[in-house]
């Protein structure tokens, strides 16, 4: 049998519908729903199949009985559509390329495809070059500038991937190669395992009776696309997806120098093994030895124990500081997962959320946590269903009614945009009803430097700020940060008392783990917030707790790792 679609797969199918439909002129609304359909798919907990089987998929709002869900039939049971296919017809493969492109949405690929004959990413890039583009209607110079400067970090990021991309997909793998006869020990090794918010390939170690079957298993994992090599000790496959796979096997009683090797980084790396030599010390991939004598180490921990280090935890094996620390044996308590009490910066579909109040609500008690902070956009966030007052006034009604029925605490709070000039979005008799509000920059971007920084430090300033939403607003492998002086930033947020948010989606990650450590230093407090539109988002509070791990902070550098008790009374002393 083959294997049925994925759900990710099914949302890029539809998406590229309601970019079809809307290129070939189709009304709004038909566009509209299909958009919606990929959103509620991708946001909700369950994958296609259950979905399908269970019979839920009919109830969904946004996918019912229609085309759309007779659609996502097809898909799941046969692996296409006919609808989709006789869509496509007519079409380069490649203008689908466009869409990579950030800022680039239908209305434009269909301007440059039907005046400019455009079909791909360099078709687009030449008529950018040579100024054809500016000349379009609804294009002009700025906007030629901005495309060029996109499709050239469109270009750089190829070949790296974020990381829940790369989670998701090793995850897959690892589960298949677990199924395989005679593995002793599989562990993910490289940048993934150190938690890199971007990563360019998965790397596997694997210690088993019969490495050839494995590497022979590994090679035809199902959603291999080509297979780049296949050694003995060494293959690589290339995924459908575009991601590179190494998979390399050992034997068992080299499994933990090979995995402490594999993992990196390459400069950690180096560094310690200049201090094992100091001590006539050798370790490579294959084992620690003291002269020509190999020495048996069990584990990693025993690995940092022979070199007379502290145990280094995968995530901050960076060479930032780490090996000096291990080796004055005061090493960091870092923050784990079960420390987190509860969670802000969640959203519902009183703005731009696919997942209702309560579904949210119930996800949160479910996950164990003590209290969770609703924010959805605030009123200038027009483009996200940002709350007007009176919108506003019905949530803080539907949240009374729930806290009635729900053990956790519902905190009421607002993501409110930081306006130009660094006040918020709503005021002061309404700002002052809030439990929480979340500062966000979401508007023009491109202020100099020195103003934007301006713009931040008042709006944390001002009493009502609790925390301040993704930092600089980049978005990893499409949108750069915009520019922002992070010491001052952080000096504004101690004097302040304003926490700073790790926002944990995968695409923003941030404050960056490379700035938590002076955060740290600096004493402001950095709050692990899901940023969640939709119930499965939650789970995102782990990408940024290896973020938080990265970045060296222990239990009490996060806000959020107080109880239910000392987050009330830090809410109101905020105030
Ligand atoms: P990536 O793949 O660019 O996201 O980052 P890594 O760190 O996974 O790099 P990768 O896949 O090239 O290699 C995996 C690990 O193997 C790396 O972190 C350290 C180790 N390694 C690879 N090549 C060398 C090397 O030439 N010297 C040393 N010391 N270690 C190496
Ligand atoms: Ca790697
Ligand atoms: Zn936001």
């Amino acid at each position: 049998m083959k294997t049925p679609m994925t759900k990710e797969k099914m949302v890029q199918v539809l998406e590229e519908i309601a970019f079809l439909l809307e290129i070939k002129g189709e009304n709004f609304f038909k566009v509209r729903a299909f958009q919606n359909a990929a959103r509620i798919l991708e946001g909700h907990p369950s994958d296609a199949g259950t979905l399908i089987e269970t019979g839920e998929l009919e109830k969904l709002k946004g996918i019912g009985k229609g085309t759309i869900a007779e659609i996502v039939h097809d898909l799941y049971e046969k692996g296409k559509s006919k609808g989709y296919e006789e869509l496509r017809k007519g079409f380069p493969a490649s203008l689908f390329e466009l869409f990579k492109i950030p800022g680039f949405g239908a209305k434009r690929i269909k301007a440059v495809y039907e005046k400019l004959a455009v079909q791909s990413v360099e078709g687009l890039e030449s008529a950018a070059q040579n100024g054809r583009l500016a000349k379009l209607e609804g294009f002009g110079e700025k906007l030629q500038d901005r495309i060029l400067a996109n499709i050239r970090q469109m270009k750089k990021s190829e070949g790296r991937f974020l990381i829940d991309v790369a989670t998701n997909q090793a995850g897959k793998l690892l589960a298949y190669l677990k199924k395989q006869k005679g593995i002793e020990r599989i562990e993910i090794a490289g940048s993934l395992r150190r938690c890199k918010e971007i990563v360019k390939d998965i790397d596997i170690l694997v210690s088993a009776k019969n490495p050839q079957a494995i590497h022979e298993a590994f090679i035809q994992y199902p959603e291999t696309a080509s297979v780049i090599a296949h050694g003995e000790t060494k293959s690589s496959i290339a995924l459908k997806s575009g991601m590179n796979c190494d998979l390399r096997t050992v034997s068992l009683r080299e499994f933990p120098c090979a995995l402490y090797y594999f993992t990196g980084s390459k400069e950690h790396n180096v560094a310690v093994r200049t201090i094992a030599k100091k001590k006539g010390i050798k370790i490579n991939e294959y084992g620690l030895f003291k002269g020509k004598r190999l020495i048996p180490c069990a584990s990693e921990a025993e690995i940092f124990e022979r070199v007379g280090l502290h145990y280094i935890p995968p995530e901050v094996r960076e060479n930032t500081g780490e090996i000096e620390w291990a080796a004055e044996n005061n090493f960091p308590d870092l923050i784990e997962e079960k420390n987190i009490r509860g969670v802000f910066h969640v959203h519902s579909t009183y703005s731009d959320g696919v997942a209702s109040l309560e579904e949210m609500i119930r996800s949160a008690q479910e996950k164990g946590y003590e209290y969770v902070g609703i924010s959805d956009h605030s009123q200038s966030a027009k483009y996200a269903g940002g709350l007007e007052e009176k919108r506003l006034y019905r949530q803080w009604k539907e949240i009374d009614q729930l806290q009635k029925r729900f053990k956790i605490r519902i905190f009421k709070g607002i993501e409110s945009d930081i306006l130009r000039d660094g006040s918020l979005d709503y005021p002061e008799p309404i700002l002052s009803q809030f439990d929480f509000v979340i500062g966000s920059v979401h508007s023009r971007f491109n202020l100099p430097e020195a103003e934007m920084t301006e713009r931040l430090c008042r709006a944390m300033e001002n009493k009502y700020t609790t925390f301040l939403g993704h930092l600089t607003g980049r978005l990893l492998l499409s949108r750069e940060g915009y520019a922002l002086n992070m010491e001052r930033v952080i000096q504004a947020a101690k004097q302040t008392g304003a926490a700073i948010e790790l926002n944990a989606q995968p695409q923003r990650l941030e404050l960056d783990w490379r700035f938590c450590q002076t955060a740290k230093r600096e004493g402001v407090g950095i709050s692990i917030h899901p940023d969640a539109h939709a119930v499965s988002h939650m789970n995102y509070v782990t990408y940024g707790i290896g973020i938080a791990r990265k970045g060296w902070l222990e239990k009490e550098n996060v806000t959020n790792t107080m109880n239910l008790n000392a987050m009330e009374k830090f809410l109101k002393k905020r105030k």
